[in-house]
Parts: structure tokens; sequence; C-alpha cells
């Protein structure tokens, strides 16, 4: 009797604390990017989603390892003044207009198409860690 007792307080205390304990579990921030300029955005090597109305350049394959967003309608001229020259190895165009990207600063070199509302998990090979910069095209 007196453990039945016991072991119903203990539920009790249980059942009245679990609300406690789901509040107090922290809720994973999303990695927030860092705005470089107006319209362009540092992405965070951690779960960087492309936000809306942006064209993504990732560091890494499979759009890992942070990068680059540059919003709508905005050019590139050169990478190195991001710390991104000849890192991209894929990209999310998230805007609604087509962008090319070079091997190049200042959109010299043979350029490549990023059709609007496409993605490449992975550029070829022989252009992987060359793009230079990239603008609407
Ligand atoms: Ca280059």
């Amino acid at each position: 009797m007196h453990s039945h007792t016991l072991r119903a307080r203990v539920l009790v205390a249980a059942a009245a604390l679990a609300p406690l304990m789901v509040m107090a579990t922290p809720v994973p921030a999303a990695a927030q990017p860092e705005i470089i300029t107006p319209g362009v955005l540092r992405l965070p090597a951690q779960n960087a989603n492309c936000p809306t109305g942006f064209l993504c350049l990732y560091r890494d394959v499979g759009y890992s390892g942070g990068g680059v967003a540059v919003n709508s309608g905005r050019a590139l001229n050169d990478f190195r003044a991001l710390d991104f020259n000849d890192e991209m190895s894929s990209w999310i165009n998230e805007t609604a207009a087509r962008y090319c990207w070079y091997p190049d600063i200042n959109y010299s070199g043979t350029r490549f198409a990023m059709r609007a509302a496409t993605t490449s998990e992975a550029v070829n090979l022989e252009n992987n860690d060359t793009a230079s910069s990239a603008e609407p095209c």
C-alpha cells in the first residue's frame, strides 16, 4: 500500500514536470546569413538554405560549406572581394531570372547558365572551383 502510494506520487510529479521539460528544450536556431553589402549575403557553413529571391553559390558540392547569396537582379563582378574566388562547387537559383557564372572576373571567359528556379548539386569537374563572377544574363 505504501509503495503503491509512493509510485503514484512519483508519476504525478513526473507528469507535472513534463510540460516544463518540453518548454526547456532548446530549439535549434536556423543558421542566419550575414549581410556583406545590401543584397549580398554570406551563407553560413552549416544549414545554409537559399532564401527566396536569391542566387546562392556554395563552396562545396551538395549546397554545403557555406558561400555567397546575391539578391535577384544584382551582379557580382569579382568574387575575390567576397573571399569566394575559385571556390564554387554547387549553386541554387531561387530567383525568377537566368544568371550566368564566369571563370574570370568582370564576366570574362566562357559563361555557364544558371536558369531560373534550377539547381546544380555539383558543377562539372573541369569547372569546379573556377567561378570568379556572376550576373543576370
Ligand atoms: Ca576563376
